[in-house]
Parts: C-alpha cells; structure tokens; sequence
C-alpha cells in the first residue's frame, strides 16, 4: 500500500500540473481496449510500473493500457503479490480538470520457483487479497481493503502523508443517488430502461426520484456511492451485452471495496466477485452500491418487476 500511495502521489502531482507542462491531450495512438490513449494514461502507467518494477513486492503487473502482462525479469527483484491495476480511470475528465482515479486489484501468486502464467492472473474477484482507488478529486484519497473492511486516507499536501481520514467505511444500505451515462438509454434492453424509469419516478414515501449524479470517472461516481449511498450503473446493452468496464481492473477491484463496505456488486444477474474471468480485457456490467438499490436494478433486469 505504501509504494500504491507512492505511485499515487506521482500522479496527483503530475495532474495537477498537467496544464502547465504539456501533457495533456492525446499520444496520437490507441490502446488494446480500441480507445484513444491519453497522454496521462501513459504516464500514470509508467509511473506504476516503474515503482513496482523496482519494488521486490511483485512479480507480475497487468494493466489496462498494456496488451501483455508484464513479469519480473530472472535476476530482479520479485515478490509473491500480482498488481493488476488501471492507471487512470475516467480518462476523458483530463484535459477538462475533473477527477480521475487510479484502481488496483492484489493477487497473491503461490507457485513457487518460476513465474506466473497469464493464467495465474485471470482470477475470480473473490480471489483478492486486496483491492481499491487512488482518488484524484478536490482531495487525494487512498480507500482499500485487505478483506477486513474499508478504510479511507486523504493525502496532507502539507506534509505528504497519507491520514486516516475515514475510517471502516459503511455503505448505506439504500440511497437516493444514481450515476449511469443515460445517453444510452435506447441502447439498453428494456428490462434496464424500466430501471431508470422507475428511479426517475415520484412516490408517495419522497424515496424517488434519485438525483443523477454522472461523472465520467467511475472511481468518483463509486466514491459518492461508498459514502453517501445509491447505485452506479453501466449495464450491457442490447447489442453489447458486454458493457464497457474492465473485469480484472475496475469491476472486481470496486466490487470487493463496495462488498467489504457492505454493499453490493453484480452483473444485474450474477455478483461481480463470482464471475468466472477467462481474459485479462474482459468485460463485464457493473451495477455497484447500497446493497438495497443493487437488489432492485437486479429485480428490473431480470424481469422480475417489484
Ligand atoms: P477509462 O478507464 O478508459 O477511463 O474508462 C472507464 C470510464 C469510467 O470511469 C466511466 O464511468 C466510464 O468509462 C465513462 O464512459 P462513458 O463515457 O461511456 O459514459
Ligand atoms: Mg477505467
């Protein structure tokens, strides 16, 4: 956690001079996921590997901008953790000052003497030892788990230390806030548009409508969600039953945070924790947060209608 808190600190520097030193913007090139590579997409991803590289604390990286695993050469220092991570989530806030994220997902490798496969990294959610997010917002917050509860720590610029800041972090058991990106709307099975519907209405009780609160940076929209309650949403659409989000780098890493918290994540049929992973790019729909509003996104998804 202290070299992920390093790493974390590198970057926070770098966004917020970002604007000053020309890297913003794009390197020209796309990534194995197909989209625009962010020149900080880059640098945040050098930054991990080279802090790890040198760490002796693991002996394979994978990231979402890198095709290939990365392992340890022979005569480096290696350790016994996998770091599978996302440099920097929300990409598209760069070059417009609004917040990003870094998140990681720890594996401990038990062979012994030779180096993990990729097959070694392509494990079930429920496998991690330790999982979180690096915040880049108004703040630098550090919020993990090591699958004993959540705990949050804001960076003192002042001292350049991470504090306890919120500590064994509980997700309210439903909330009146929902993120998803409903310019998709009419790409959604109808099952998730009566969702959305259903949250836009009125009732009786005052619980709806939930306000829309949508980032573009899953880190903050997950964030809100940890502390204050409700559900973010990228579900499949009808012609991408896929979605968008990363399995090994942003679903199951949020999803054992949000679980530890005592919320919930799922696919809309499956927890996110027990998905069988086959790839390292893998796709996967998330809906994330208070563990009441992830049950009824479930409940309109699967037709089951309350
Ligand atoms: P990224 O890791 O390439 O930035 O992609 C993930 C991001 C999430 O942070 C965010 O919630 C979502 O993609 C935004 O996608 P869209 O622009 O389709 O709403
Ligand atoms: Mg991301």
């Amino acid at each position: 956690m202290t070299q992920i808190g390093l790493a974390g600190k590198m970057v926070a520097h770098d966004l917020r001079r970002a604007g000053l030193i020309n890297i913003l913007g794009t390197t020209g090139e796309t990534n194995v996921q197909g989209e625009t590579v962010k020149k900080l997409d880059e640098l945040a991803n050098e930054t991990f590997v080279r802090v790890f590289q040198l760490s002796g604390l693991v002996c394979a990286l994978a990231s979402e901008e890198i095709e290939k695993p990365l392992y340890l050469p022979e005569n480096w220092p290696r350790g016994k953790y996998i770091l599978l991570f996302d440099p920097l989530d929300g990409s598209s806030n760069t070059d417009v000052n609004m917040p990003l994220g870094t998140i990681f997902s720890v594996l401990r490798y038990r062979g012994q003497d030779k180096l993990p496969s990729e097959a070694d990294l392509i494990r079930r959610g429920s496998e991690q030892v330790a999982a979180g997010y690096l915040f880049y917002g108004s703040s630098t917050m550090l919020v993990f788990t090591v699958g004993q509860g959540v705990h949050g720590f804001t960076l003192d610029p002042g001292v350049g230390e991470y504090v306890l800041s919120h500590e064994r972090i509980t997700v309210p058991a439903k909330g009146k806030q929902y993120a998803a990106n409903d310019g998709n709307y009419h790409k959604w099975p109808a099952g998730t548009r009566r969702y959305l519907d259903w949250l836009k209405e009125s009732d009786k009780a005052g619980g709806r409508p939930y306000s829309a609160r949508y980032s573009g940076c899953l880190v903050g929209d997950v964030h809100r969600m940890l502390l204050g309650g409700g559900v973010y949403l990228y579900p499949g659409e009808t012609d991408k039953p896929e979605g968008k989000l990363r399995l090994l780098y942003e679903a199951n890493p949020l999803a054992m945070v949000v679980e530890q918290a005592g919320g919930r994540a799922s696919t809309g049929t499956q927890p996110i924790l027990e998905v069988e992973a086959t790839k390292l790019h893998q796709r996967v729909p998330l809906i994330i947060g208070s563990r009441e509003d992830v049950a009824q996104a479930e409940a309109f998804i699967q037709g089951r209608t309350i």
